[in-house]
């Protein structure tokens, strides 16, 4: 980030919420660096900006479309990055269409769509059709103009609240200073158009040539201290470690798996059965690939569906590790009704907090039990987990670095760091299953687990990062471990091979930067092959030398006839070099190894002819998808103060699952009974919800309690002052707190009318030093259709002096 020359802030208040990161910011201001920040409410990160724009919640999308067709039509692209990295010049089937907010191939019954018509027209081949030149009105480039054509800057300014004006000041701001990088957190994603909102950051990006360049790109900030770690390792139903798609019912055995995956991954899912089942898992037993749990494929797993499943009666137990859901989930009635219909919930946290002793809440009008203890079976374990100090392992941060750290302090008491807790439990099982003969329970009973006595971190890194099971060794590198014959390593998340390789890398503390571009390459390691900046290839022309005389990461050296650095180079083969088709490839791990303006349907390495054996073939690799269309389109929330202006008939996301499970708390709302728009945001002072800041006196007195935060302008419509206690109040619930009236939050022309935003902290809950109400009794549980991320950041309340 300090290599940039503008940074659009958009979604993301990382003064408050990411300080590290905003240093590297401050740096790069301090080299001349533009800010712009779009936010509907004006934060300590847009104090420090160049440009602000205040924006409706959940209107970025109809701006962001406005830059882009401000792109297209003033030609601001980089036309030779755009001709050789991205897809614009594929064909697109002639069954694609958009009319009316729908795309082709949408089922209205089931809210899903048939991707079919979003695919590429094929030759005899079975490769992709490119067209002669971006003038094609059948390439993906001309798909873009026709789509984007409708979102004029006026139209974006009607959406979105931000001035026509103000909207052609970013796009010529950021379009002439490049490279130019977009940072984004919970004020894009927490959507039910969360996916399409990065999309349409994607395609700008790759229509300026900013990506794979020092400076440019798009940064995810990542939340929780080890997020990113914990996504690397499968936090998410539908992924294995590394990334890999999980096994689902279909998948019968480990082929059928990979013709619907893609040869990519047989290295990857083959070195992980070996990871976790040892010489257990064999070629001739498909290297267990059965003791895998498989998921639905019609299925969505995610954190919502997960408590409505819980209402369901689905579970018997609940392992709760790390999260306090009783206040983090939106609509979270679902999660006390979820917990009482439970036999038994063990939850490992530092404090007792509100999740663990959920049937002690009351209603702060009556005073009276929400959940009657005498009626419910849960049985509740409260096991008490050692803080971050306390133990041994990694966090990886959101630029890929994973890095070591050594427990500093013994955990107090009975605590335990959770990898004894969970070495423990695992020890447990398998005496209760010794000796056994049934089938199902061979998972557990021929699990490779041996982490020592007292559990090492650093055996399960090492595990990570994969042994020569030939050897028993350490696999010294990545490249070690894609050479290796498949099933002769192991490896239990693949792009972390190599981090113990040569000793253990992730605890490397050299700071030093010869190359002054903040690479930092001996310090720590960072995934894939300690590579600190994805798609690098992009930072150099089509003879693979750098563009930027001041940016130098990684250069073809025809006399060593390899790719060189400062940075590890993000090429398919550092021998390849530009006058190969491997050596142009600046997105090697997209399908058609160029960045994708159109998330087409696609797989690689498909023969257009069946096999002879009449077997199904096994691809490449198939494209990731967005469920709810390939390009991005503005879609209303689902609660909005508005008719979606483009298409009324569709106003909102029409893939959107509505939750439906609880009677009487899942409701909508409607304008006219709640007609403003909350939003909820983080503080400096406390933590998502609040487990252990709210136990901490000093920020407990810093920032005491909850607050609704208001315009002057609705302050004085509704006759409150700062400081009088307001009831704010949605189709789902009500919560009563102080009124922080400010000018921070300012009235938007929205579509014509006056729109008001009302912001709100969302950290507290019963329990605690410090309780408050829960803003998570007024969000709904509307989801992202591809990601599954709630719609926290925008739906619809009423505000009343209480
Ligand atoms: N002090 C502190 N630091 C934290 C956390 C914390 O609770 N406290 N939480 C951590 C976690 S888990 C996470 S995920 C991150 C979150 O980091 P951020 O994403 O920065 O957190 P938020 O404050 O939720 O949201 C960011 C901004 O998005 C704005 N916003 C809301 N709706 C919209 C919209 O529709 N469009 C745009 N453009 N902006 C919008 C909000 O007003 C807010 O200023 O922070 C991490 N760091
Ligand atoms: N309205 C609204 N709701 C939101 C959001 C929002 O912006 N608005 N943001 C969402 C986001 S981005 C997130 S990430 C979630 C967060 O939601 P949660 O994950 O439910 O919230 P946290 O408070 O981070 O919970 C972490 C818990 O882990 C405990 N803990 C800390 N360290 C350890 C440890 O080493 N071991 C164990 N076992 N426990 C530990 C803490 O005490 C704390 O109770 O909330 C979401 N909810
Ligand atoms: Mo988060």
């Amino acid at each position: 980030m300090q290599n940039t020359k503008c940074f659009l802030i958009a979604g993301s208040n990382c003064a408050e919420n990411h300080p590290i990161a905003m240093r590297w910011i401050n740096k790069a201001k301090e080299n001349g660096a533009k800010v712009i920040v779009v936010d509907p409410r004006f934060t300590r990160t847009a104090s420090q900006a160049d440009i602000f724009a205040q924006v409706r919640p959940g209107a970025d999308i109809a701006y962001l479309n406005a830059i882009i067709n401000y792109i297209l039509e003033n030609k601001l692209y980089d036309e030779e990055y755009v001709l050789n990295h991205t897809n614009a010049l594929y064909k697109i089937s002639k069954d694609f269409k958009f009319d009316d907010g729908l795309f082709s191939g949408f089922d209205p019954e089931n809210k899903k769509y048939n991707f079919d018509s979003w695919a590429y027209q094929l030759n005899a081949e079975n490769k992709p059709v490119m067209a002669e030149s971006l003038d094609d009105p059948d390439c993906v480039f001309g798909k873009l103009k026709e789509h984007f054509s409708r979102y004029t800057l006026e139209v974006g300014a009607d959406i979105s609240g931000i001035p026509a004006e103000k909207i052609k000041e970013i796009a010529d701001t950021f379009c002439n200073t490049r490279p130019g990088s977009i940072l984004y957190a919970l004020g894009m994603t927490q959507h039910t158009t969360g996916v399409q909102g990065i999309r349409s950051y994607a395609i700008i990006q790759l229509l300026l040539g900013n990506v794979g360049k020092a400076g440019s790109g798009i940064q995810a900030l990542r939340g929780e201290p080890n997020v990113q770690g914990s996504t690397d390792m499968a936090n998410l139903f539908n992924n294995l470690p590394g990334y890999l798609p999980a096994p689902v019912h279909t998948d019968k055995d480990l082929r059928s798996y990979l013709v619907r995956s893609g040869s990519a991954f047989e290295r990857h899912i083959v070195s992980q059965l070996k990871a976790w089942f040892g010489e257990n898992a064999t070629k001739e037993n498909d290297y267990c690939f059965n003791y895998l749990p498989k998921y639905n494929s019609g299925k969505n797993y995610s954190m919502v569906k997960l408590w409505e499943a819980a209402n369901s009666g689905q579970f018997k137990m609940l392992l709760n590790f790390g999260s306090n859901s009783m206040v983090s989930i939106p609509n979270r009635q679902i999660v006390r009704e979820g917990l009482a219909k439970l036999d038994m919930l063990v939850i490992a946290d530092v404090y007792e907090v509100e999740t663990a002793q959920f049937w002690r809440e009351k209603d702060p009008t009556t005073g009276e039990l929400l959940v009657d203890p005498a009626k419910i079976n849960t049985e509740v374990i409260l096991l008490p987990a050692a803080f971050v100090y306390e133990k041994g392992g990694t966090l990886s941060n959101s630029g890929r670095w994973i890095q070591w750290k050594d427990a500093a302090l013994k955990p107090p008491g009975e605590a335990k760091p959770d990898l004894d807790i969970l070495d423990h439990i695992y020890h447990k099982l398998k005496e209760l299953y010794a000796g056994s003969t049934d089938p199902k329970d061979e998972p557990i009973l021929k699990a490779r687990w041996d982490y020592g006595h007292e559990p090492d971190p650093l055996k399960v890194l090492q595990e990570i990062s994969g042994y020569d099971e030939t050897t028993g060794k350490v696999l010294p590198t990545l490249a070690d471990y894609l050479k290796a014959p498949i099933g002769s390593a192991s490896s239990g998340c693949w792009i972390y091979a190599g981090v113990t390789g040569n000793g253990n890398l992730a605890a490397r503390r050299d700071n030093s930067d010869p190359s002054e571009l903040g690479l930092y390459r001996n310090w720590s390691f960072s995934w894939p092959g300690n590579i600190r900046i994805l798609y690098n290839r992009g930072s150099c022309d089509m003879n693979g030398q750098p563009l930027d005389e001041n940016r130098k990461l990684i250069w073809w050296d025809a006399a060593k006839n390899s790719w060189e650095g400062n940075d590890g180079a993000d090429v398919p083969d550092k021998t390849k070099g530009p006058d190969t088709p491997e050596g142009k490839q600046v997105f090697r791990m997209n399908p058609e190894g160029v960045g994708r303006l159109f998330t087409a349907k696609y797989f690689s390495g498909i023969p257009a002819t069946p096999a002879a054996d009449g077997l199904p073939h096994i691809g490449v690799r198939p494209a990731g998808q967005c469920n709810d269309g390939p390009l991005p389109e503005f879609y209303e929330p689902v609660e909005s103060p508005t008719v979606n202006s483009l298409h009324p008939d569709v106003s909102s996301n029409p893939t959107v699952p509505i939750p439906n499970f609880l009677p009487g708390v899942t409701n909508h709302g409607s304008k006219e009974d709640f007609p403003y728009v909350l939003t909820t945001y983080a503080l400096v002072e406390h933590f998502c919800a609040g487990g252990i800041t709210r136990n901490i006196p000093m920020l407990n007195e810093l920032m005491p309690q909850p607050f609704a935060e208001i315009s002057k302008n609705l302050a004085q419509k509704i006759g409150v002052k700062e400081g009088d206690m307001v009831e704010v109040s949605s189709a789902r619930g009500k919560v009563q707190v102080v009124a922080l009236v400010t000018d921070r939050i300012q009235t938007l022309k929205i579509n014509g009318q006056d729109s008001e935003t009302i912001g709100m902290p969302w950290s507290w809950g019963f329990a605690s030093l410090s309780p408050g109400p829960t803003t998570n009794n007024l969000t709904i549980s509307a989801i992202d259709p591809t990601a599954g991320t709630p719609e926290y950041k925008c739906c619809l309340v009423n505000i009343r002096r209480a």
